[in-house]
């Protein structure tokens, strides 16, 4: 993991950090504490209040009967204007702009938040989505010579080893493979940063958030972003009815991309942990 600092970093070495390198960069002191503190305290308001709501390859958490210790909070878009405001941030458009596109999208905006006791996720890649040990539903020859994707994580407080910060394997988005009990994990590493920074990842790096054995809570902004053409050039389903959708042929359903549970609301979601190889046991 490369560390830069908010005024000296290069956008070609952050590249080959996350390409070829770690697949992780911290650059530091990107957000003023007054602009953290503030989505801090409306992400805490919101998980506090709004129930348990989806999250993912929590298997362990959910047979420990702690999932809801890990807590999400969904498309922070429409939660408050500062959550724009954040996203916005010229670095992000600067880097994201250079790596995947100057039309680069995001794919998905929320808060992953773990308090004291949280065991931690499974090692899992962000990117070609999170169900990719299914990998015979995915192109043949998929590899990961370009970036796909970039995953950024906006700490909202301290992640530090003890406080379950992002583990990640260095060097494990090179080879495009989805992590398995037989894959040797030993040179697992942890994305340490503090409120205020900016850290990018590769989103075929294996990370999972890590068991928070602090007294504190550790909430982070998660942020998928994805070249532009990720999304259909033509929008076949607004226009069609829900009896037309409901009745069709399965394989016309696959075809109009109705078996594919993503993008998903995920706020309106009544599942817990939705994925992982251990849900699927
Ligand atoms: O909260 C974290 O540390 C990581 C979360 C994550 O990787 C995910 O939800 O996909
Ligand atoms: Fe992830």
């Amino acid at each position: 993991m490369k560390v830069f600092s908010n005024s000296n970093y290069n956008a070609d070495f952050i590249f080959d950090e996350l390409m070829t390198g770690s697949g992780v960069v911290v650059i530091e002191d990107v957000y003023h504490m007054n602009v953290i503190h503030s989505a801090k305290e409306i992400i805490n308001n919101l998980a506090d209040t709004q129930g348990q709501k989806e999250s993912h390859f929590n298997a362990e958490a959910e047979a420990k009967g702690k999932i809801n210790l890990q807590q999400r909070v969904w498309n922070l878009f429409g939660k408050d204007p500062i959550f724009s405001k954040i996203i916005s941030h010229d670095i992000i458009f600067e880097l994201m702009s250079n790596f995947l596109g100057t039309e680069f999208a995001c794919g998905s905006y929320c808060a992953s938040r773990l308090l004291p006791g949280s065991p931690g996720q499974e090692l899992h890649i962000d990117y070609p989505y999170w169900d990719f040990y299914n990998k015979e539903t995915f192109p043949r020859g998929l590899n990961s010579s370009f970036a796909q994707n970039i995953q950024a994580t906006i700490p909202l407080d301290v992640c530090t080893k003890l406080s379950g910060a992002t583990a990640y394997i260095p060097g494990s988005q090179k080879n495009l493979h989805y992590p398995n009990k037989e894959d040797d994990i030993t040179s697992r590493k942890q994305m340490i940063a503090k409120p205020g920074d900016l850290v990018f990842f590769n989103g075929n790096c294996w990370h999972g958030a890590m068991p928070n054995k602090s007294e504190n809570q550790r909430a982070v902004l998660l942020i998928e972003f994805l070249p532009k053409y990720i999304k259909p050039v033509e929008d076949l389903c607004s226009l069609l009815t829900d009896t037309f959708k409901d009745s069709c042929d399965p394989r016309v359903r696959q075809l109009l991309g109705l078996n594919y549970q993503y993008p998903k609301i995920m706020e309106q979601s009544k599942v817990v942990n939705a994925i992982g190889i251990g849900k699927e046991k």
